[in-house]
């Protein structure tokens, strides 16, 4: 009995020494449960606990349960508060200017053209930046996230129907101002999730946003009309937080990164799988989408680099391009010449 006893302390001091030094993480994301970025934080954090033989657990909530905002996660994340965010990359622009030239309007001809530019020099080169810029921030890997689309709840079928529309746009002065250039209203302070109520409060008149959150959200029974006018592809992206990395092994770290590395390609899968099924699911419903016409399509584009006065956002004789791309104009120029395999 006595040796039993032992035999059992034992045990139990030789788990305690194995887990020692184990540390949990928080993962916040905007997205629900079985949502391609949420599949993917998931399957990032299993593969950190299988590769790191337990030392680090990763606890993913979902559905904007620690922020709704993703200003206030990146802020967590700066602060040490935070371990890990799935973020989009459009928000990540206000603590990391460059970030823009990845994400300027009508810039990718598809998405093959933009995962050319994000696994490639650019694109490894922008995910470092993250933490080279000072943010505080460490860029891990990027996902899927489609073309973004304005979604309103009357129809807009040219740049005129845009006029006066009050629009919930991402934190990001950019897209505020790419609203504004095209005479609607660019709104912030709404998080994702709120975007709904906003528009059946009255508060606004739609937003923008691809295919699997205009549908997952449920903004499309509030705002049934949907206008293909694709102005932006805005990557995700997976943040860590600099301060908590720093108290890791570096070992761990290096873990850290290939695992984000390599739940990449599993985004894109289910990104896939999830964009076909949420058209079909907005489509079923009996909403109104909007293949523009070449000339409407033409006009949407051109706004964004024509001189304009009186926009907010934009200084007087400048364009949208000049006033937020002009200082990354080299990465722009590298990204067009990227497309021009495509
Ligand atoms: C979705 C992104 C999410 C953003 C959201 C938004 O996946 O990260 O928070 O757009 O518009 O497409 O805020």
């Amino acid at each position: 009995m006595k040796r039993l006893m032992t035999l059992a302390l034992a045990l139990a001091l030789a788990l305690c020494a194995a887990t020692a030094g184990a540390v949990t993480l928080k993962l916040s994301e905007v997205h629900a449960e079985g949502y391609p970025t949420t599949l993917a934080d998931q399957e990032f954090a299993r593969l950190v606990e299988e590769r790191t033989d337990g030392r680090i657990r990763i606890d993913v909530y979902s559905g904007g349960a620690l922020y709704g905002e993703e200003t206030g996660a990146i802020e967590a994340l700066q602060l040490g508060d935070l371990a890990f965010s799935r973020v989009s990359a459009s928000p990540v622009s206000s603590y990391v200017p460059a970030m823009n030239a990845i994400q300027m309007p009508y810039l990718y001809k598809n998405a093959d053209h933009m995962w050319a530019v994000l696994d490639g020099e650019i694109g490894q080169k922008m995910l470092s930046e993250v933490q080279a810029s000072g943010s505080g921030l460490v860029g891990l890997c990027w996902y899927d996230a489609g073309a973004r689309s304005y979604y309103t709840n009357k129809p807009v079928t040219c740049v005129e129907d845009m006029k006066g529309l009050k629009i919930r746009m991402q934190n990001n002065r950019m897209m505020v101002a790419m609203t504004n250039v095209l005479g609607g209203v660019g709104v912030t302070g709404i998080g994702p999730n709120e975007v709904y109520s906003a528009i059946t409060q009255g508060t606004i008149d739609g937003a923008e946003n691809n295919w699997p959150t205009y549908q997952n959200m449920g903004d499309y029974e509030a705002a049934p009309y949907y206008v293909l006018d694709k102005h932006t592809m805005v990557p995700e992206i997976l943040l860590a937080s600099e301060a908590v990395l720093a108290d890791l092994d570096e070992a761990d770290v290096e873990i850290i990164k290939a695992c984000a590395r390599e739940t990449q390609e599993f985004e894109k899968q289910k990104w896939a799988e999830k964009e076909a099924s949420s058209e079909q699911i907005v489509r079923a419903a009996g909403c109104t989408i909007t293949e523009l016409t070449p000339e409407a399509f033409a006009e949407f584009q051109d706004a964004m680099t024509r001189p304009v006065t009186g926009v907010e956002g934009i200084d007087d004789g400048k364009s949208l391009y000049e006033m937020y791309g002009g200082a990354y104009q080299d990465v722009i120029d590298a990204i067009v010449a990227v497309g021009e395999d495509f």
